[in-house]
């Protein structure tokens, strides 16, 4: 389903957005009408009339009446250079190597090539240095629907990065400049709210981190810092979003109708439910693989895509320390989870996962689990206590999947 934006809305509203941003005004409804009583004033005293409204570029004003530049639909890292024949028009200096305005929720339209006309970005790179960044990449989800090409361009583009310890990778609320990939090294979050900054997770070695203000071309949602000597990979904004929106643009067409399936995501807005597939990587094993070990420290939280997954518990209890068998415990389908239960206790898992036969899998990182599936955290929680429940059943009281032996 289409809808059509009229022309001029979005830069309309991004005009409106950047001086809300800048001014930070008590009363939003006043603001808007004087903004927008003194654009028309502007546009009156111009004579530009209502045309000016609808060219696609049209330009706010900011409160000193002065017309400003806001951002062009889609590819916000071009340069506007087409000509401008408003005289007293003195835009705020904006090109690609400053520092750039953050506007909320830019659209992004990825049948609309502009950024392939950019030079592409090569870092030159030694076999021992590939060799790295392939390894550090392997698992990141954001990776995992490109095609060879696409990868390969991302990892030519990427450059290597030193860290300090308690060095500050990203500061909440700067511009987005690049995105992250950790090849080594521990890095705490922290996000700071209503002026207190609280850790609120960890990256410990692997993962990657600085997709958001990219993606969605909002402020930096959280600080990053390294508290060890750390390395990490790079990838430029322009890069990033002319690979990585545009592969996400076809996934959120590929896996729009499955997602809305999910029976655990039904409680999020479509919206939410489209942030996830941004986010999520799709994985696929072959029959007997094993996804996770029961023991092992967790990152990951899996829905089926397709096929089936046997999840498996070693029946040792404290009767019979001995008896290390697998039984199996459940089967999870398409539209099923699984490998949310570590995530939830902050514990090792607590049974494992193998494929029966091929499956596909979407994946999604702790921290976007975290972030994204709070308002579905009631429901797991109380899948959780069946669980308990049919654990005692299988196994008696001595079984405690809070305490997950391996
Ligand atoms: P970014 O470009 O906004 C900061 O720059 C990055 O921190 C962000 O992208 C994510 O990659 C990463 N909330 C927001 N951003 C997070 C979070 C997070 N965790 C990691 N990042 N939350 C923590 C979830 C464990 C939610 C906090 C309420
Ligand atoms: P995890 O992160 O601990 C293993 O990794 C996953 O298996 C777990 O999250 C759940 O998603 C999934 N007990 C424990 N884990 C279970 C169970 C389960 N069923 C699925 N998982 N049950 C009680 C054990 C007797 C439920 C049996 C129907």
């Amino acid at each position: 389903m289409s809808i059509e934006i009229p022309p001029g809305l979005t830069e309309l509203l991004q005009g409106y957005t950047v001086e809300v941003l800048r001014q930070r005004p008590h009363d939003l409804v006043d603001f808007a009408v004087h903004y927008f009583t003194r654009l028309q004033e502007k546009r009156l005293q111009d004579g530009a009339g209502a045309a000016a409204a609808q060219r696609p570029h049209c330009r706010g004003v900011n409160f000193d009446g002065e017309p400003m530049q806001t951002e062009s639909n889609g590819d916000d890292e071009e340069e506007d250079d087409e000509d401008d024949d408003d005289s007293d028009f003195e835009p705020p200096v904006i090109n690609r190597y400053s520092r750039r305005v953050s506007v909320c929720a830019e659209a992004f339209n990825p049948d609309e090539d502009e950024e392939d006309t950019e030079p592409r970005v090569v870092h030159p790179k030694t076999d021992e240095q590939r060799c790295r960044l392939q390894e550090a990449c392997k698992d990141i989800l954001l990776f995992k629907n490109l095609d060879q090409e696409q990868l390969s361009q991302v990892l030519d583009a990427m450059f290597e990065r030193k860290v300090e310890p308690q060095e500050h990778v990203i500061d909440q609320g700067d511009d987005g400049d690049n995105f992250y990939v950790i090849e080594r090294g521990l890095y705490d979050i922290f996000v700071a709210r209503d002026g207190q900054s609280r850790c609120v997770g960890r990256y410990d070695n692997h993962g990657s981190f600085g997709e958001l203000a990219l993606m969605y071309n909002t402020p930096r949602a959280a600080t990053i810092v390294a508290t060890t000597e750390g390395a990490l990979w790079g990838l430029d904004r322009v890069t990033f979003r002319r690979i990585i929106l545009k592969n996400n643009a076809k996934k959120r067409k590929m896996y729009e109708i499955f997602i809305e399936s999910v029976p655990i995501l039904k409680s999020l807005e479509p919206s939410e439910r489209m942030k996830i597939v941004d986010v999520i990587g799709e994985k696929n094993y072959k029959d007997g693989d094993r996804i996770i070990a029961q023991g092992d420290k967790a990152d990951c939280f899996y829905i089926v895509e397709s096929g089936e997954v046997k999840i498996m518990m070693k029946s040792k209890t404290k009767t019979s320390q001995e008896s290390n068998q697998e039984v199996e415990i459940t089967r999870c389908k398409r539209g099923q989870y699984f490998g949310e239960l570590a995530l939830v206790t902050n514990k090792p898992r607590a049974a494992s996962a193998y494929a029966v036969d091929s499956v596909k899998c979407l994946v999604m990182d702790v921290q976007a689990f975290e972030r994204l599936l709070g308002p579905c955290m009631d429901i797991m929680k109380r899948n959780i206590t069946h669980y308990e429940e049919q654990l005692v059943a299988l196994f008696g009281s001595s079984m405690d999947l809070r305490d997950p032996g391996k």
